[in-house]
């Protein structure tokens, strides 16, 4: 029997049709955050998941890729699938080499399901520490799952808001991979870059030269809205400017739990240039940076 799902009342769609963006990526640009999601009657969405989505699947991902001039894609596991990789892996076996994925696991996951995902191209688990998204759990939970990625030589994307930063410092700075934060760690763009309410993530950042940080998310955190997302861009171009080598982009793709309004991918491959004003700063922030990180990394 095929299980239909209704997606939350309040859901947002991504738009059909985003513009062409001015800005041109350089060659072989990598959009480092993105989901697919469903279609839930072949990949059914989690019972313990927070929100349901409108599908968003694999070849609606690959036909953005395509339009905006990305050549590849990270696909991030949302927490509307739970641990169930399913739609993840799928969309990565469908897009070959052009895919790298992260995938979100638990305590009982084996050795051999970790080797099929690693073959697939899953590169790294997310743990995902915001309320409204997921439980989190003690940080005795999240160690335990370090040592199960080890031997893969995979990393750990991190997602919380930033009043969880200081709650989980000792877990997060004690972590022995890469880890890769979440939309520049979900700051208060209405403070300044240079104040209190940033300093704790700048300070991460500045002591541990394991951490990464994904300079996305302009459309969640953003005050000011589009098309410009004035207030966003000073925090991530310091970021940028400050840990060139460190640094990843990406569309957010298909955008969920979204409120306010749909982004236009357009407009925000058009922050680009204002988060990483020289060809150089771009190019590792789309290119250098994520292939380090996600396909020169094969430990198979
Ligand atoms: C994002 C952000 C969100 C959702 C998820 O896994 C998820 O469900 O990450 C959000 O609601 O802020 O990066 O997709």
């Amino acid at each position: 029997m095929t299980v239909t799902f209704e997606p939350d009342a309040d859901w947002l769609v991504y738009l059909a049709n985003p513009r062409k963006p001015d800005y041109v990526l350089p060659t072989g640009a990598v959009d480092a955050h993105c989901h697919v999601f469903g279609p839930g009657s072949v990949f059914p969405y989690a019972p313990e998941r927070k929100y349901t989505p409108v599908d968003a699947p694999k070849d609606k991902l690959f036909a953005l890729r395509d339009f905006l001039g990305f050549e590849r894609n990270v696909i991030v596991q949302a927490t509307c699938h739970g641990a169930d990789n399913r739609a993840l892996v799928d969309a990565l076996l469908a897009a070959g080499d052009r895919a790298r994925g992260v995938a979100t696991i638990r305590p009982g996951v084996t050795r051999a399901e970790l080797a099929d995902m690693h073959a697939a191209g899953v590169r790294g688990i997310r743990f995902n520490f915001v309320r409204r998204l997921a439980d989190p759990k003690p940080d005795a939970y999240y160690r335990g799952l370090v040592d199960l990625i080890a031997e893969f030589g995979w990393h750990i994307v991190i997602y919380f808001e930033a009043p969880d930063l200081a709650e989980r410092w000792d877990l997060f700075t004690h972590l022995p991979t890469t880890i890769v934060v979440d939309h520049v760690g979900r700051p208060d763009v209405t403070q300044p870059v240079d104040g209190p309410g940033f300093a704790l993530f700048r300070r991460l950042m500045h002591e541990h030269e394991n951490v990464w940080a994904k300079l996305s998310g302009a459309e969640r955190l953003s005050v000011s809205g589009p098309p410009g997302y004035d207030d966003f861009v000073p925090f991530a171009r310091h970021i940028a400017r400050t840990f060139p080598d460190r640094v990843i982009w990406g569309t957010d793709w298909p955008h969920p739990n979204m409120k306010s309004h749909m982004p236009d991918e357009g407009d925000l491959v058009d922050l680009i240039p204002r988060i990483a004003p020289t060809d150089d700063l771009q190019r590792r922030l789309l290119v250098g940076n994520p292939m380090r990180l996600y396909w020169e990394r094969d430990a198979s």
